[in-house]
Protein backbone atom coordinates (compact mmCIF):
# COMPACT_ATOMS: atom_id res chain seq x y z
CA UNK A 1 0.00 0.00 0.00
CA UNK A 2 1.36 3.32 -0.85
CA UNK A 3 1.21 5.95 1.60
CA UNK A 4 -1.77 8.32 1.56
CA UNK A 5 -1.36 11.10 4.25
CA UNK A 6 -4.13 12.72 2.82
CA UNK A 7 -6.45 9.89 4.11
CA UNK A 8 -5.09 10.07 7.29
CA UNK A 9 -5.58 13.88 7.52
CA UNK A 10 -5.82 15.09 11.10
CA UNK A 11 -8.39 17.31 12.25
CA UNK A 12 -6.61 20.38 13.83
CA UNK A 13 -7.10 20.37 17.36
CA UNK A 14 -8.12 23.23 19.33
CA UNK A 15 -5.81 24.02 22.11
CA UNK A 16 -8.89 23.09 24.70
CA UNK A 17 -9.11 19.65 23.25
CA UNK A 18 -5.42 19.04 23.32
CA UNK A 19 -5.91 19.92 27.70
CA UNK A 20 -7.31 16.69 28.80
CA UNK A 21 -4.25 14.21 27.82
CA UNK A 22 -1.74 14.48 30.28
CA UNK A 23 1.11 13.63 27.84
CA UNK A 24 4.10 10.93 29.15
CA UNK A 25 7.46 12.19 29.45
CA UNK A 26 6.72 15.44 27.40
CA UNK A 27 6.60 19.11 28.23
CA UNK A 28 3.05 19.30 28.17
CA UNK A 29 2.62 22.97 27.54
CA UNK A 30 5.02 23.37 25.27
CA UNK A 31 3.75 20.58 23.02
CA UNK A 32 0.27 21.57 23.60
CA UNK A 33 1.06 25.33 22.37
CA UNK A 34 2.97 23.90 19.08
CA UNK A 35 1.86 20.24 18.63
CA UNK A 36 3.95 17.39 16.67
CA UNK A 37 0.95 15.19 15.60
CA UNK A 38 1.61 11.91 13.59
CA UNK A 39 -1.03 10.45 11.68
CA UNK A 40 0.06 7.60 9.85
CA UNK A 41 3.09 5.20 9.45
CA UNK A 42 4.21 2.82 6.85
CA UNK A 43 7.53 1.17 7.09
CA UNK A 44 10.60 3.60 7.56
CA UNK A 45 8.18 6.21 7.92
CA UNK A 46 5.66 8.67 9.66
CA UNK A 47 3.54 10.99 8.09
CA UNK A 48 2.76 14.38 10.07
CA UNK A 49 -0.82 15.56 10.50
CA UNK A 50 0.20 17.95 8.01
CA UNK A 51 1.07 15.49 5.82
CA UNK A 52 4.76 15.85 6.12
CA UNK A 53 7.23 12.66 5.13
CA UNK A 54 9.59 11.53 8.26
CA UNK A 55 12.08 9.23 7.98
CA UNK A 56 11.79 6.91 11.29
CA UNK A 57 15.15 7.08 12.76
CA UNK A 58 14.29 5.98 16.25
CA UNK A 59 11.49 2.69 15.18
CA UNK A 60 8.68 4.92 16.94
CA UNK A 61 10.18 4.89 20.66
CA UNK A 62 12.92 1.97 19.88
CA UNK A 63 10.41 -0.69 19.34
CA UNK A 64 8.93 -1.09 15.51
CA UNK A 65 11.72 -3.08 14.38
CA UNK A 66 10.31 -4.34 11.52
CA UNK A 67 8.99 -1.27 10.04
CA UNK A 68 5.63 0.08 10.29
CA UNK A 69 1.90 -0.67 9.02
CA UNK A 70 3.09 -4.80 8.73
CA UNK A 71 0.16 -6.42 7.31
CA UNK A 72 1.59 -9.76 9.02
CA UNK A 73 0.71 -8.20 12.53
CA UNK A 74 -2.35 -6.50 11.24
CA UNK A 75 -4.07 -9.52 10.34
CA UNK A 76 -3.00 -11.83 13.10
CA UNK A 77 -4.42 -9.25 15.60
CA UNK A 78 -7.48 -8.87 13.63
CA UNK A 79 -8.50 -12.82 13.59
CA UNK A 80 -7.50 -12.94 17.14
CA UNK A 81 -9.63 -10.39 18.31
CA UNK A 82 -12.22 -11.65 16.16
CA UNK A 83 -11.79 -15.58 17.57
CA UNK A 84 -10.77 -14.53 21.07
CA UNK A 85 -10.95 -10.90 21.91
CA UNK A 86 -9.71 -11.72 25.61
CA UNK A 87 -9.55 -14.69 27.98
CA UNK A 88 -8.39 -14.48 31.28
CA UNK A 89 -4.79 -16.48 32.08
CA UNK A 90 -5.23 -17.12 35.81
CA UNK A 91 -5.93 -20.48 36.25
CA UNK A 92 -6.77 -21.33 32.45
CA UNK A 93 -5.28 -20.43 29.23
CA UNK A 94 -5.63 -19.64 25.42
CA UNK A 95 -3.36 -21.03 22.76
CA UNK A 96 -1.59 -17.93 21.49
CA UNK A 97 -0.16 -17.66 24.94
CA UNK A 98 1.42 -21.09 24.90
CA UNK A 99 2.58 -20.32 21.22
CA UNK A 100 4.60 -17.28 21.65
CA UNK A 101 6.29 -18.50 24.42
CA UNK A 102 7.55 -21.44 22.47
CA UNK A 103 8.58 -19.31 19.84
CA UNK A 104 10.38 -16.54 22.58
CA UNK A 105 12.19 -19.29 23.99
CA UNK A 106 13.42 -20.48 20.97
CA UNK A 107 15.34 -17.53 20.20
CA UNK A 108 16.53 -16.65 23.69
CA UNK A 109 19.71 -17.44 25.05
CA UNK A 110 20.03 -21.78 25.57
CA UNK A 111 18.86 -22.13 29.31
CA UNK A 112 16.35 -19.03 29.32
CA UNK A 113 13.09 -21.52 28.83
CA UNK A 114 10.27 -20.19 30.67
CA UNK A 115 8.28 -16.76 30.53
CA UNK A 116 6.07 -14.78 32.21
CA UNK A 117 4.01 -12.18 30.23
CA UNK A 118 3.28 -8.76 31.26
CA UNK A 119 2.19 -5.75 29.20
CA UNK A 120 5.46 -3.35 29.23
CA UNK A 121 9.20 -3.28 30.07
CA UNK A 122 8.50 -1.61 33.45
CA UNK A 123 6.27 -4.27 34.29
CA UNK A 124 8.95 -7.03 33.03
CA UNK A 125 11.46 -5.43 35.22
CA UNK A 126 9.30 -5.23 38.34
CA UNK A 127 8.08 -8.73 37.84
CA UNK A 128 12.10 -10.18 37.50
CA UNK A 129 12.37 -7.86 40.70
CA UNK A 130 9.46 -9.80 42.33
CA UNK A 131 10.78 -13.30 41.01
CA UNK A 132 14.02 -13.05 42.00
CA UNK A 133 13.22 -12.01 45.41
CA UNK A 134 10.90 -15.23 46.25
CA UNK A 135 13.71 -17.23 44.45
CA UNK A 136 16.03 -16.44 46.56
CA UNK A 137 13.75 -17.52 49.60
CA UNK A 138 13.37 -20.53 48.12
CA UNK A 139 16.71 -21.13 47.89
CA UNK A 140 16.52 -20.76 51.53
CA UNK A 141 18.75 -17.51 51.47
CA UNK A 142 15.86 -15.39 52.48
CA UNK A 143 18.26 -12.60 53.67
CA UNK A 144 18.99 -12.15 49.89
CA UNK A 145 16.79 -8.51 50.11
CA UNK A 146 18.90 -6.24 48.49
CA UNK A 147 19.19 -5.37 44.99
CA UNK A 148 21.77 -3.50 42.95
CA UNK A 149 21.46 -1.32 39.54
CA UNK A 150 24.01 1.05 37.87
CA UNK A 151 23.88 4.64 37.30
CA UNK A 152 22.69 5.80 34.09
CA UNK A 153 20.39 3.03 33.67
CA UNK A 154 16.94 3.14 32.96
CA UNK A 155 14.40 0.02 34.13
CA UNK A 156 11.19 1.61 33.28
CA UNK A 157 8.97 3.61 35.86
CA UNK A 158 7.09 1.09 38.17
CA UNK A 159 8.23 1.93 41.39
CA UNK A 160 10.86 -1.32 41.57
CA UNK A 161 12.16 -0.41 38.46
CA UNK A 162 12.41 3.47 39.20
CA UNK A 163 14.17 2.30 42.29
CA UNK A 164 16.97 0.35 40.26
CA UNK A 165 17.36 3.11 37.55
CA UNK A 166 19.81 5.42 37.66
CA UNK A 167 18.77 8.69 35.81
CA UNK A 168 18.47 11.83 38.34
CA UNK A 169 15.57 13.31 36.47
CA UNK A 170 13.94 9.41 36.85
CA UNK A 171 14.38 9.02 40.44
CA UNK A 172 14.59 12.33 42.36
CA UNK A 173 10.93 13.79 43.06
CA UNK A 174 10.15 9.85 44.35
CA UNK A 175 12.95 9.47 47.16
CA UNK A 176 11.22 8.51 49.94
CA UNK A 177 8.71 6.05 48.03
CA UNK A 178 11.55 4.26 46.56
CA UNK A 179 11.74 0.89 47.46
CA UNK A 180 14.78 0.08 50.36
CA UNK A 181 17.94 -1.75 50.03
CA UNK A 182 18.95 -0.36 46.84
CA UNK A 183 22.94 0.61 45.26
CA UNK A 184 24.20 1.25 42.11
CA UNK A 185 27.51 0.12 40.20
CA UNK A 186 28.91 3.25 38.79
CA UNK A 187 28.02 4.00 35.00
CA UNK A 188 30.57 2.90 32.24
CA UNK A 189 30.74 5.92 30.23
CA UNK A 190 34.12 7.64 30.11
CA UNK A 191 34.46 9.61 27.24
CA UNK A 192 38.28 10.57 28.64
CA UNK A 193 39.45 7.02 27.46
CA UNK A 194 36.81 6.02 25.26
CA UNK A 195 35.31 8.85 23.01
CA UNK A 196 34.61 7.36 19.43
CA UNK A 197 34.53 4.20 19.91
CA UNK A 198 33.13 1.86 17.30
CA UNK A 199 31.13 -1.47 19.28
CA UNK A 200 32.85 -2.35 22.08
CA UNK A 201 35.00 0.63 24.27
CA UNK A 202 38.51 -0.80 24.90
CA UNK A 203 38.11 0.55 28.60
CA UNK A 204 36.32 0.41 31.64
CA UNK A 205 35.69 -3.55 32.31
CA UNK A 206 37.22 -3.42 35.96
CA UNK A 207 34.14 -0.99 37.06
CA UNK A 208 32.33 -4.13 36.78
CA UNK A 209 34.75 -4.93 40.35
CA UNK A 210 32.62 -2.06 42.25
CA UNK A 211 30.08 -4.85 42.41
CA UNK A 212 33.40 -6.75 44.80
CA UNK A 213 33.22 -3.38 46.85
CA UNK A 214 29.26 -3.79 47.78
CA UNK A 215 29.61 -6.96 48.60
CA UNK A 216 32.27 -6.07 50.90
CA UNK A 217 30.12 -3.44 52.62
CA UNK A 218 26.76 -5.76 52.90
CA UNK A 219 28.09 -9.19 52.39
CA UNK A 220 27.12 -11.07 49.60
CA UNK A 221 24.54 -13.05 51.59
CA UNK A 222 22.22 -10.06 51.46
CA UNK A 223 22.14 -9.24 48.12
CA UNK A 224 19.68 -10.56 45.94
CA UNK A 225 20.22 -9.36 42.57
CA UNK A 226 21.96 -6.91 39.99
CA UNK A 227 19.89 -5.80 36.79
CA UNK A 228 21.86 -3.44 34.20
CA UNK A 229 21.27 -3.06 30.66
CA UNK A 230 23.41 -4.70 28.24
CA UNK A 231 23.80 -1.20 26.39
CA UNK A 232 22.20 1.50 28.31
CA UNK A 233 19.60 2.83 26.04
CA UNK A 234 17.54 5.78 27.33
CA UNK A 235 21.02 7.43 29.14
CA UNK A 236 22.42 7.44 25.94
CA UNK A 237 23.50 4.32 24.20
CA UNK A 238 26.56 3.37 26.86
CA UNK A 239 28.12 0.31 25.00
CA UNK A 240 29.52 -2.16 27.79
CA UNK A 241 33.14 -2.11 27.60
CA UNK A 242 35.18 -5.27 26.36
CA UNK A 243 35.14 -7.48 29.65
CA UNK A 244 32.85 -5.66 31.44
CA UNK A 245 29.57 -7.70 31.28
CA UNK A 246 32.09 -10.99 31.35
CA UNK A 247 33.55 -9.29 34.89
CA UNK A 248 29.98 -8.86 36.28
CA UNK A 249 28.63 -12.52 35.39
CA UNK A 250 31.85 -13.80 37.22
CA UNK A 251 31.14 -11.85 40.59
CA UNK A 252 28.08 -12.62 40.33
CA UNK A 253 27.83 -16.59 39.93
CA UNK A 254 31.11 -16.29 42.30
CA UNK A 255 28.56 -14.22 45.03
CA UNK A 256 25.00 -16.42 44.26
CA UNK A 257 23.75 -12.99 42.94
CA UNK A 258 21.24 -13.17 40.08
CA UNK A 259 21.97 -11.38 36.94
CA UNK A 260 19.10 -9.72 35.51
CA UNK A 261 19.52 -8.18 31.89
CA UNK A 262 17.24 -5.85 31.19
CA UNK A 263 16.89 -5.80 27.37
CA UNK A 264 13.88 -3.94 26.95
CA UNK A 265 15.76 -1.87 23.80
CA UNK A 266 18.59 -4.34 23.24
CA UNK A 267 16.32 -6.95 22.46
CA UNK A 268 14.96 -8.31 18.75
CA UNK A 269 17.86 -7.70 16.68
CA UNK A 270 18.76 -4.42 17.92
CA UNK A 271 22.43 -5.52 18.58
CA UNK A 272 22.59 -7.98 15.29
CA UNK A 273 21.46 -10.98 17.31
CA UNK A 274 18.15 -11.93 19.58
CA UNK A 275 19.35 -10.20 22.44
CA UNK A 276 22.29 -8.49 23.69
CA UNK A 277 23.43 -11.73 26.14
CA UNK A 278 23.93 -13.77 22.86
CA UNK A 279 25.46 -10.57 21.26
CA UNK A 280 27.93 -10.32 23.78
CA UNK A 281 28.16 -13.83 24.78
CA UNK A 282 26.98 -13.45 28.47
CA UNK A 283 24.10 -15.74 29.84
CA UNK A 284 22.50 -13.78 32.42
CA UNK A 285 19.77 -15.85 35.11
CA UNK A 286 16.66 -13.25 33.90
CA UNK A 287 15.49 -11.08 30.98
CA UNK A 288 13.43 -8.63 30.58
CA UNK A 289 11.95 -7.33 27.24
CA UNK A 290 9.07 -5.62 25.74
CA UNK A 291 8.72 -3.36 22.81
CA UNK A 292 9.88 -4.86 19.95
CA UNK A 293 8.64 -8.62 20.88
CA UNK A 294 5.49 -7.26 19.28
CA UNK A 295 7.03 -4.43 16.81
CA UNK A 296 5.54 -2.03 19.29
CA UNK A 297 1.71 -2.77 17.92
CA UNK A 298 0.37 -3.92 20.82
CA UNK A 299 1.90 -3.54 24.65
CA UNK A 300 3.24 -6.57 25.70
CA UNK A 301 6.42 -7.20 27.79
CA UNK A 302 8.02 -10.71 28.71
CA UNK A 303 10.39 -12.04 31.82
CA UNK A 304 12.58 -15.04 30.65
CA UNK A 305 14.20 -17.04 33.37
CA UNK A 306 16.37 -19.82 33.45
CA UNK A 307 15.02 -23.15 34.66
CA UNK A 308 16.24 -23.71 37.53
CA UNK A 309 14.52 -20.58 38.69
CA UNK A 310 11.23 -21.88 37.16
CA UNK A 311 12.07 -25.25 38.74
CA UNK A 312 12.65 -23.57 42.48
CA UNK A 313 8.83 -22.26 41.87
CA UNK A 314 7.67 -25.82 41.13
CA UNK A 315 8.38 -27.27 44.18
CA UNK A 316 5.27 -25.45 45.70
CA UNK A 317 3.02 -28.22 47.04
CA UNK A 318 0.59 -29.88 44.62
CA UNK A 319 -2.11 -27.38 43.77
CA UNK A 320 -0.08 -24.21 45.09
CA UNK A 321 -0.12 -21.03 43.28
CA UNK A 322 3.75 -20.92 42.56
CA UNK A 323 4.25 -17.30 42.27
CA UNK A 324 1.31 -14.73 43.52
CA UNK A 325 1.99 -12.18 40.46
CA UNK A 326 0.44 -11.68 37.31
CA UNK A 327 -1.35 -8.82 35.34
CA UNK A 328 -5.34 -8.80 33.88
CA UNK A 329 -3.66 -8.63 30.61
CA UNK A 330 -0.79 -11.21 31.27
CA UNK A 331 -0.08 -13.26 28.07
CA UNK A 332 -3.40 -11.40 26.55
CA UNK A 333 -4.53 -12.83 23.56
CA UNK A 334 -4.03 -9.98 21.22
CA UNK A 335 -0.44 -9.54 22.00
CA UNK A 336 -0.05 -12.27 22.12
CA UNK A 337 -1.28 -12.45 17.89
CA UNK A 338 0.80 -9.39 17.60
CA UNK A 339 4.08 -11.13 19.00
CA UNK A 340 3.95 -14.54 16.97
CA UNK A 341 3.62 -12.62 14.26
CA UNK A 342 6.41 -10.20 14.75
CA UNK A 343 8.58 -13.46 15.30
CA UNK A 344 7.88 -14.57 12.13
CA UNK A 345 9.06 -11.66 10.33
CA UNK A 346 12.10 -11.36 12.17
CA UNK A 347 12.43 -14.86 11.61
CA UNK A 348 11.48 -14.86 7.93
CA UNK A 349 13.06 -11.74 6.89
CA UNK A 350 16.13 -12.04 8.99
CA UNK A 351 16.49 -9.00 10.71
CA UNK A 352 18.63 -9.55 13.30
CA UNK A 353 21.11 -10.81 10.67
CA UNK A 354 20.58 -7.87 8.55
CA UNK A 355 20.83 -5.68 11.40
CA UNK A 356 24.47 -7.20 12.30
CA UNK A 357 25.58 -6.93 7.90
CA UNK A 358 24.87 -3.51 8.21
CA UNK A 359 26.32 -2.04 11.64
CA UNK A 360 29.69 -1.52 9.62
CA UNK A 361 27.92 0.89 7.38
CA UNK A 362 25.77 2.53 10.03
CA UNK A 363 28.39 3.12 12.40
CA UNK A 364 30.96 4.73 9.33
CA UNK A 365 27.66 6.62 8.97
CA UNK A 366 27.14 7.52 12.09
CA UNK A 367 31.05 8.39 12.83
CA UNK A 368 31.17 10.74 9.45
CA UNK A 369 29.56 13.25 11.83
CA UNK A 370 32.57 13.19 13.97
CA UNK A 371 34.66 16.57 14.08
CA UNK A 372 31.16 18.74 13.57
CA UNK A 373 30.91 21.72 16.09
CA UNK A 374 29.76 20.57 19.59
CA UNK A 375 29.95 16.82 18.75
CA UNK A 376 32.25 15.72 21.81
CA UNK A 377 31.23 11.99 20.99
CA UNK A 378 29.73 9.29 19.12
CA UNK A 379 28.53 5.75 20.48
CA UNK A 380 27.71 3.17 18.14
CA UNK A 381 26.64 -0.55 18.09
CA UNK A 382 24.42 -2.79 15.67
CA UNK A 383 21.94 -0.46 14.56
CA UNK A 384 21.89 1.88 17.72
CA UNK A 385 23.80 5.22 18.29
CA UNK A 386 23.92 8.24 19.98
CA UNK A 387 25.58 11.39 19.14
CA UNK A 388 26.48 13.46 22.18
CA UNK A 389 26.97 17.31 22.67
CA UNK A 390 29.13 19.68 24.59
CA UNK A 391 25.91 21.10 26.53
CA UNK A 392 25.11 24.80 26.79
CA UNK A 393 26.33 25.51 30.30
CA UNK A 394 22.97 26.63 32.40
CA UNK A 395 20.55 24.23 29.97
CA UNK A 396 21.48 20.64 30.09
CA UNK A 397 19.81 18.93 27.60
CA UNK A 398 19.13 21.98 25.54
CA UNK A 399 21.05 20.72 22.06
CA UNK A 400 19.72 17.58 22.50
CA UNK A 401 16.33 18.60 22.36
CA UNK A 402 16.15 21.43 19.84
CA UNK A 403 18.38 18.81 17.42
CA UNK A 404 15.43 16.79 17.53
CA UNK A 405 13.04 19.33 16.98
CA UNK A 406 15.20 20.45 14.13
CA UNK A 407 14.97 16.97 12.43
CA UNK A 408 11.45 16.66 13.18
CA UNK A 409 11.47 20.12 11.44
CA UNK A 410 13.66 18.76 8.51
CA UNK A 411 12.04 15.16 7.56
CA UNK A 412 13.38 12.61 10.76
CA UNK A 413 12.73 11.72 13.35
CA UNK A 414 14.93 11.01 16.02
CA UNK A 415 15.29 11.20 19.73
CA UNK A 416 16.82 13.30 22.05
CA UNK A 417 18.83 11.39 25.22
CA UNK A 418 21.00 13.18 27.70
CA UNK A 419 22.58 16.01 25.92
CA UNK A 420 22.55 13.74 22.52
CA UNK A 421 20.70 12.39 19.76
CA UNK A 422 19.93 9.20 20.21
CA UNK A 423 19.47 7.25 16.77
CA UNK A 424 17.88 3.07 16.82
CA UNK A 425 16.25 2.91 13.26
CA UNK A 426 13.80 -0.49 12.31
CA UNK A 427 16.08 -3.26 11.19
CA UNK A 428 14.47 -2.68 7.60
CA UNK A 429 16.54 0.78 6.78
CA UNK A 430 18.38 0.75 3.44
CA UNK A 431 21.95 1.95 3.66
CA UNK A 432 20.33 4.85 1.28
CA UNK A 433 18.16 5.93 4.39
CA UNK A 434 20.75 5.63 6.89
CA UNK A 435 22.78 8.67 3.98
CA UNK A 436 19.51 10.45 4.25
CA UNK A 437 18.79 10.39 8.27
CA UNK A 438 23.16 11.07 8.93
CA UNK A 439 22.98 13.95 6.41
CA UNK A 440 19.51 15.28 8.13
CA UNK A 441 21.21 15.15 11.82
CA UNK A 442 24.32 16.81 10.23
CA UNK A 443 22.60 19.68 9.01
CA UNK A 444 20.73 19.68 12.27
CA UNK A 445 24.04 19.83 14.52
CA UNK A 446 25.69 22.26 12.31
CA UNK A 447 22.94 24.74 12.86
CA UNK A 448 22.94 24.36 16.55
N1 LIG B 1 13.85 -1.06 30.63
C1 LIG B 1 14.55 -0.50 29.62
C2 LIG B 1 15.99 -0.86 29.43
C3 LIG B 1 13.92 0.42 28.75
O1 LIG B 1 14.62 0.98 27.76
C4 LIG B 1 11.89 0.11 30.02
C5 LIG B 1 12.57 -0.78 30.84
C6 LIG B 1 10.46 0.39 30.31
O2 LIG B 1 9.63 -0.08 29.31
P1 LIG B 1 8.15 0.54 29.13
O3 LIG B 1 7.54 -0.34 28.08
O4 LIG B 1 7.46 0.41 30.45
O5 LIG B 1 8.33 1.97 28.71
C7 LIG B 1 12.56 0.72 28.96
C8 LIG B 1 11.82 1.67 28.08
C9 LIG B 1 13.85 7.04 25.89
C10 LIG B 1 12.82 6.04 26.27
O6 LIG B 1 14.16 7.91 26.69
C11 LIG B 1 13.18 4.75 26.56
C12 LIG B 1 12.21 3.84 26.99
C13 LIG B 1 10.90 4.22 27.11
C14 LIG B 1 10.56 5.53 26.81
C15 LIG B 1 11.51 6.45 26.39
O7 LIG B 1 14.38 6.99 24.80
N2 LIG B 1 12.63 2.58 27.34
N1 LIG C 1 -6.55 -2.07 40.70
C1 LIG C 1 -7.70 -2.78 40.89
C2 LIG C 1 -8.77 -2.19 41.75
C3 LIG C 1 -7.85 -4.04 40.28
O1 LIG C 1 -8.96 -4.75 40.48
C4 LIG C 1 -6.78 -4.55 39.46
C5 LIG C 1 -6.91 -5.83 38.79
O2 LIG C 1 -7.85 -6.58 38.95
C6 LIG C 1 -5.63 -3.79 39.31
C7 LIG C 1 -5.53 -2.57 39.93
C8 LIG C 1 -4.47 -4.30 38.48
O3 LIG C 1 -4.76 -4.20 37.12
P1 LIG C 1 -3.91 -5.04 36.06
O4 LIG C 1 -4.14 -6.47 36.35
O5 LIG C 1 -4.48 -4.62 34.71
O6 LIG C 1 -2.47 -4.64 36.22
Amino acid sequence: MNARPEDFAARAFSREELEAFWMPFTANRQFKDKPRMLSHAKGMHYWTAEGRQLLDGVAGLWCVNAGHGRKEISQSVARQLETLDFSPTFQMGNPAGFDLANKLTKIAPAGLDHVFFTNSGSESVDTALKIAFQYQRLKGEATRTRLIGRERGYHGVNLGGTSLGGMVGNRKAWGPAMIPGVDHLPHTHNPAKNAFSKGQPEHGAELANALEGLVALHDASSIAAVIVEPISGSSGVLVPPKGYLQRLRELCTKHGILLIFDEVITGFGRTGSAFGAQEFGVTPDIITCAKGLTNGAVPMGAVLVKKEIYDAFMTAPEGAIELFHGYTYSAHPVACAAGIATLDIYEREGLFQRAKELAPYWADAVHSLKGLPNVIDIRTYGLVACVEYEPIPGSPGKRGFDTFLRCFESGALVRGAADGTALSPPLIIEKSQIDQLVETLRKAIKAQ
